[in-house]
């Protein structure tokens, strides 16, 4: 068995990483069967706001959290940005959401009508102000544009139509700021999908300029894609600007990352680090995606990033020389037992140590569970509606 660098060699490392919280896995959320309340769920941006600093509180490892439009929409973001800092968070991604309008059933950047496509359009343009507000560096733009049958439309005009607005889009861009677009391969449309895969994402943001990057969401592939492969590439291509972490077995279930095939979660993030994804100056952020329907929200996004955190030590540990060496010697098995040895290594104990040295809840599960936050949370938000996505 191949004996794997120290820890301490990789905590520098570690200490760098930092995972964006979806203000909307606060919310409620469910499967178009049922959606169920849990009781402390917030009933406003800055309470889910307030639930993500928690999160960052306790794990030391979540420092922003994304904002969703129109979901997030307040009046005033200067002081939305301020309430965040006040609880020692920073406001990062803004996501444009331009799937629940009436509008929006026939397409929104890619319809037809150049007047729906305006008002998309404009939709990201007030993303973009609100950016400047917030201080956010990244405009995320995920479609749920496509078509439900064949011969509904026509493939290539959506395709040149969707060019031509994320081009208006990112011309609108400040020097500092990135347009990332995410790619999903079916749903909400069943038939087709206008970014369905890493390759349509690429085309459209290479023809658009530097600060266009993929955003990759491990839910969006189809059963069986060698995620790590398209992760490899969109770095050698330099195109890889962000992930959506979560987990599935079946489809878009956007379930915990890591709890459904942390091996996988291994792969891809082995690929990270071996192409300088965790470099200081890498273009690659870490972000969540994900829906806590019948687990609580806030003890599901601590374990989330746990997860990643656990993960990513697992991968720093693997034995990059004697990978090398045994690559070199096609030493088939020999080389996969590297990559094993490391991934099989329970770095539970020492991040359970390390985490006390620099001050923060040895095991963030059990503090926070024990902390009595959770019931605090339900008997202080009484009426009003819960967040949800709505
Ligand atoms: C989509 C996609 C987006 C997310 C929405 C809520 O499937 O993953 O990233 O913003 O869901
Ligand atoms: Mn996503």
């Amino acid at each position: 068995m191949t004996v794997p660098h120290r820890f301490d060699e990789i905590t520098e490392t570690l200490a760098r990483q930092s995972i964006e919280l979806p203000s909307w896995a606060f919310g409620n959320s469910g499967t178009r069967f049922k959606v169920f309340g849990t009781p402390g769920t917030p009933r406003d941006t800055h309470e889910k706001i307030a639930d993500a600093a928690k999160v960052h509180e306790m794990t030391g490892l979540a420092p922003s959290v994304a904002l969703h439009i129109p979901w997030d929409d307040v009046e005033d973001f200067t002081e939305l940005k301020a309430h965040a800092e006040n609880l020692g968070v920073e406001l990062g991604t803004i996501n444009a959401n331009t799937f629940q309008d009436e509008d929006y059933k026939f397409g929104s950047l890619t319809h037809s009508d150049p007047a729906i496509r305006r008002k998309a359009i404009d939709h990201h343009f007030r993303c973009i102000e609100i950016m400047h507000a917030t201080g956010s560096t990244d405009l995320k733009i995920w479609l749920a544009d496509g078509t439900n049958y064949p011969g509904q439309d026509s493939l290539r005009a959506r395709q040149d139509r969707l060019a031509a607005s994320l081009a208006e889009i990112y011309e609108r861009l400040d020097a500092h700021q990135r347009l990332v677009l995410e790619y999903k391969f079916f749903e909400p449309a069943f038939y087709h999908t206008d970014v369905p895969d890493w390759g349509t994402s690429y085309a459209q943001v290479s023809a658009l300029g530097d600060r266009a990057l993929t955003c990759l969401d491990t839910g969006h592939h189809a059963p069986g894609t060698n995620i790590e492969f398209i992760v490899m590439q969109l770095m050698r291509l330099g195109k890889l600007g962000s992930f959506d972490f979560n987990s599935r077995f079946y489809a878009d279930d956007d379930l915990i990352v890591g709890a459904a095939d942390p091996f996988q979660l291994f792969r891809i993030l082995y690929e990270v680090i071996a192409n300088g994804g965790l470099d200081e100056d890498s273009p690659v952020r870490f972000m969540l995606d994900q829906c806590h329907n019948i687990e609580e929200k806030i003890p599901g996004q601590i374990r989330s990033v746990l997860n990643v955190q656990e993960m990513t030590a697992r991968a720093l540990l693997v034995d990059r020389a004697a990978l090398d060496k045994a690559q070199a010697e096609h030493d088939v098995l020999g080389a996969n037992e590297v990559l094993m040895d490391a991934f099989q290594t329970d770095v539970r104990p020492a991040l359970a140590q390390w985490r006390a040295s620099r001050g923060l809840p040895e095991e963030p599960m059990r503090a926070y569970a024990e902390s009595g936050h959770q019931r605090h949370l339900a008997e202080q938000r009484v009426g009003g509606a819960q967040a949800g996505w709505g």
